[in-house]
């Protein structure tokens, strides 16, 4: 009887633990629709390119501390990786300018977008791709 109460309260607390591990992932992707709302210019509910780029020029100007031209790696840590600053950095000033940083918001854009409409839907941010996208224009 002993061991079929011990049995029972570690199951109770294995399936405390998963109630509350879930948690938190539930409210981030309602935190990361968010921005749809944010940027949803024409409002159908979903992002378009063009209210993604505005969205990723807004993270530009929010996330670019010296004020300068540019993102600087320091600038954008946490967001994306030294392999993908150099792929988008073609011209090898400090950092990635205007231009660059939206081609790569572009190319995440397009990357997440996995039904291959003109948008992105809320389920779509929550993809790992979703996550990519959200890097470049969440702030
Ligand atoms: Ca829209
Ligand atoms: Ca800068
Ligand atoms: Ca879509």
């Amino acid at each position: 009887m002993k061991s079929k109460i011990a049995v029972g309260l570690a199951g109770v607390a294995a399936a405390g633990f998963m109630a509350f591990a879930a948690a938190p992932a539930v409210e981030a992707g309602h935190h990361q629709c968010s921005i749809i709302g944010k940027f949803d210019r024409n409002r159908d509910g979903k992002l378009n390119v063009f209210e993604a780029k505005r969205a990723g020029k807004a993270v530009f100007a929010a996330i670019n501390k010296d004020g300068d031209r540019t993102l600087e790696p320091s600038e954008v840590s946490g967001r994306i990786g030294p392999e993908t600053f150099d792929k988008y950095n073609r011209i090898k000033r400090k950092g990635l300018d205007r231009v660059e940083w939206t081609r790569l918001v572009k190319a995440r854009f397009y990357a997440a977008n996995r039904d291959g409409d003109r948008t992105i839907e809320c389920d779509e941010l929550k993809t790992k791709a979703g996550h990519r996208l959200l890097a470049v224009i969440w702030h």
